[in-house]
């Protein structure tokens, strides 16, 4: 650091960072000359997004830096929050509206001749996630920080992110996602590397007291590489970190032999063999797939997040057994479990603690979410795959397990198929190791997202864990989101109108303050101008579908959406069938039947993953009856039908306020929480849903008048699909009409949709589309009825927003923080 003599000098040219539109156009116009080397004359639209950026970026930087020293000294609990996704979208906007410069950006924007609107867009998402569990992650962030927790967030820096879709032909192509072209918004530090381990062999030896210590050896070495990424708290000088890793080959390993010896190439494969580690993200939303590489990622990100969090730690000269008093490791889902063994293997091997310690220590420290119980999402690796590439790894596994069972076979001596159930090691071909199990022995708590959910992994997978720790062990936190980005950056006049309203923004730091807006059903103005933004945002997202498909849609008609992953269980398949099932409605119709029927533009949005053939068929089917249903002049604008494309975070800033109803429609006890469900709401529009998830709650708060629920419970699911295997099938009539159009090639090649109509007709009907398709159906004809009566209905969507409260990350926040990871905020001084 700085002698004490040369502070004063320092501190005399210390950065400060705009405050007022004069600033801001200084420094933006500063970057674009100098950092860009761009001049007025070739200052693009772009050129202004990074120079405002880069402006916006310094401002960050500074109140980084002093979170971090503050941080630093205070000496206390710190939560790391471990996330193979985080599913950021754009930072600008956010920044501007986190630290509340953005009408001063917006103003000074104008003088230099750029609409913000336009500037904002130029950025690229930041996409490095999947759906649900990333974004939750990145609202987790954004929620640490406004609430002054000291957290810090580890993930992978990948090189692409999710893949870009493009719907060419009615069929889904995937484009690389190559993000990394200019991000403003990541630091590199090259110093800080850390040199990671695989395969090789593990040898004992006795050490000086007799004891025999266990060395990893040979195999090759790999570095991490940190980025930093700065999280800005709303409304809070605290500016927490996000450390990505990045892959990189070793100096060590680099063969400069070869290289010098003239093979290039030999030389520069190694190097891209090191690279592909944090290269691309698995693009699979609720699927495991056993790929080496993948569990090379986990291991690469998990060893380098410990090493670095072991290394703060020790710099404050604790003893190890106050850890768990200054840690709080989070795993999101199981994907970082091996960071359970790896420190274990620190403390064991590394530092000489004794195993029943060291253990201890984990557990105190570690806790897991799980956010799936369905089996193909369960991770399990191949104890050979695992062997191969973490020998030290797989003993410890093998020795926890061990002892494990042990206090299991002496606490319930008489079931003896018990040891089997538990065992963190399947015994199948080849030998397999559950994750979630691994996660759960090594942790102190293990909750799920939503209550449903909570409720069914103590009953389902973790039934015999529930026996053996008694119930106190898994808790239920239900998901939220970010009021932040969710109402106040995607829906701006929205959030303008309610703090009109409560007299101020306090209501995005406590969402419970919104219920104040029931006081306002009877205020005319008030909701004429609510209505009035619905329709500016329905009109907003009827342009981008224009620009985007060409298919002009009638901002006047009820919007339906569904968009997220392209999944079985989200059964946006239902969902295609019940529009198919309406346009034949409509066209066995008289002209005086149809004159009633309310216009309905149902829209579509979602990437599938790649070697997801069936979910590829779903968007084909949506493309292929929006091709016949949009160019019906019978129809006109009764029903349109849109696939929007290439879904991710900045799209669903414009999906999510335009929306009348949503459609959240998962097989009963599928999905774990869903937060669309949430978003959806809290931008005023109503909501379709089965009893599943986060619905079940977001009923028990805003009412059950105000929700459209139809279908089979989750209870009951398990016996219908008993049925169905046993023969006992009844295809829905109505669903059987739409089927038969679809085979007379209706909607093109009926060939194409055979297997998606078979899974349903002939091959049981798994998630129980024909089973809850008549209720559906009757459901969607009461969302009808109910709105042509719009004043009723207004009234319905402000109650809700009203009663939304509870569904803030905030809340969530604070719940981990007190239930689970006992930490306290850290406030900046004022
Ligand atoms: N796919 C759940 O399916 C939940 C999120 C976040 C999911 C979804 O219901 O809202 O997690 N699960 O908790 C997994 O990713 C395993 C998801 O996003």
């Amino acid at each position: 650091s700085i002698p004490e003599g040369q502070r004063e000098a320092w501190k005399k040219h210390s950065v400060r960072g705009f405050t007022t539109k004069d600033q801001f156009e200084d420094e933006t116009v500063r970057h674009i000359e100098t950092t860009l080397a761009r001049s007025l004359f070739n200052c693009d639209e772009l050129a202004a997004y990074s120079g405002a950026a880069l402006a916006f970026r310094d401002r960050l930087v500074i109140e980084w830096n002093k979170t971090q020293q503050r941080q630093t000294f205070a000496d206390q609990k710190r939560v790391y929050y471990l996330s193979l996704e985080f599913l950021m979208g754009r930072a600008l906007d956010n920044a501007m509206l986190n630290v509340g410069l953005k009408d001063v950006a917006r103003a000074g924007l104008k003088d230099l001749g750029f609409r913000i609107e336009d500037v904002i867009s130029q950025e690229h998402d930041a996409a490095l996630g999947n759906g649900g569990l990333g974004r939750l992650a990145a609202c987790f962030l954004d929620s640490m920080a406004t609430l002054n927790y000291p957290a810090w967030g580890y993930g992978l820096r990948y090189r692409y992110g999710i893949f870009k879709q493009e719907i060419v032909d009615g069929y889904q192509v995937e484009i690389p996602d190559y993000w990394l072209d200019f991000n403003p918004w990541e630091f590199p530090r090259h110093d800080i590397t850390v040199d990671i381990q695989f395969y090789g062999y593990v040898r004992k030896e006795k050490d000086d007291d007799g004891k025999t210590v266990a060395i990893w050896e040979g195999g090759e070495i790999v570095d991490a590489v940190a980025y930093d990424v700065p999280i800005p708290g709303y409304g809070t000088a605290t500016t927490n970190n996000l450390r990505l890793w990045s892959s990189k080959a070793s100096k060590g390993e680099f063969d400069f032999q070869k290289f010098n010896s003239g093979e290039y190439e030999g030389s520069v494969g190694d190097q891209q063999r090191a690279e592909t580690i944090s290269a691309v993200l698995y693009p699979n939303d609720n699927l495991e797939r056993g790929k080496e590489l993948r569990l090379k990622q986990q291991y690469f990100w998990c060893a380098a997040s410990l090493f670095d969090i072991v290394r703060r730690f020790k710099k404050t000269k604790n003893p190890w057994s106050k850890f768990p008093d200054m840690v709080a490791i989070q795993l999101n889902d199981t994907h970082p479990t091996l960071a359970i063994v790896e420190m274990q293997r620190i403390l064991v091997d590394i530092e000489g603690l004794d195993w029943v310690e060291a253990w201890s220590i984990v557990q105190g420290t570690f806790s897991y979410a799980n956010h799936t119980v369905m089996p193909e999402a369960l991770e399990k690796w191949s104890v050979p795959l695992m062997q191969n590439l973490l020998p030290r790894h797989l003993q410890i596994i093998y020795e926890v397990n061990s002892q494990f069972l042990q206090y299991v076979e002496k606490t319930f001596p008489k079931d003896r198929d018990m040891l089997r159930r538990v065992s963190i090691i399947e015994e199948s071909q080849p030998k397999m190791v559950r994750m979630a199990y691994l996660a759960t022995i090594g942790s102190h708590k293990v909750n799920g997202v939503a209550e449903l959910h909570s409720d069914l992994i103590k009953t389902t997978i973790f039934k015999d864990f529930v026996t053996i720790y008694g119930p106190d062990k898994f808790t239920n936190v239900t998901n939220g989101i970010t009021p932040r980005r969710w109402l106040h950056q995607a829906n701006p006049r929205l959030s303008e109108l309610i703090a009109s309203k409560l007299g101020g923004y306090d209501f995005l730091t406590d969402l419970t303050k919104l219920n104040k807006l029931e006081h306002f059903l009877d205020d005319a103005d008030f909701k004429k101008e609510w209505q009035e933004i619905k329709y500016a945002n329905k009109v907003r997202l009827a342009q981008h579908i224009k620009d985007t498909t060409g298919v002009s849609v009638d901002p006047k008609a009820l919007f339906d959406i569904q968009v997220k992953r392209i999944h079985e269980y989200k059964r946006q398949q239902l969902n295609i069938l019940g529009v198919i099932h309406r346009y034949l409605t409509i066209k066995a119709m008289n002209p005086e039947e149809r004159k009633k029927l309310a216009p309905r533009v149902s829209i579509f949005g979602g990437k599938a993953a790649p070697g997801y053939w069936m979910a590829k068929t779903v968007i084909h089917l949506v493309c292929s009856v929006g091709e016949v249903v949009n160019n019906d002049k019978d129809v006109g604008d009764l029903l349109k039908v849109i696939y929007i494309e290439d879904y991710n975070v900045s799209k669903a800033e414009i999906i999510t306020p335009a929306s009348d109803i949503s459609e959240h429609i998962s097989t009963a006890g599928t999905e774990a929480s869903g937060t669309s469900n949430m978003k959806f709401v809290l931008n005023g529009g109503l909501i379709i849903g089965t009893c599943d998830g986060a619905n079940i709650e977001i009923t028990r708060e805003i009412g059950e008048s105000n929700i459209f629920l139809f279908g089979n419970l989750a209870e009951d699911v398990e016996d219908l699909r008993h049925a169905h295997t046993y023969g006992d099938f009844h295809l829905d009539p109505d669903l059987n009409r739409v089927f038969e159009a679809i085979k007379s090639g209706r909607f093109g090649d009926a060939g194409r949709f055979s297997a998606l109509c078979n899974s349903i007709i002939e091959h049981g009907d798994y998630y129980l589309v024909s089973d809850d398709f008549n209720s559906y159906v009757k459901t969607h004809e009461l969302v009808d009825e109910a709105y042509k009566d719009q004043e009723a209905w207004l009234e319905k969507c402000i109650t809700s927003v009203a009663r939304m409260g509870f569904f803030s990350s905030d809340r969530c926040i604070q719940e981990y923080a007190e239930m689970i990871w006992n930490v306290e905020p850290l406030p900046p001084k004022e």
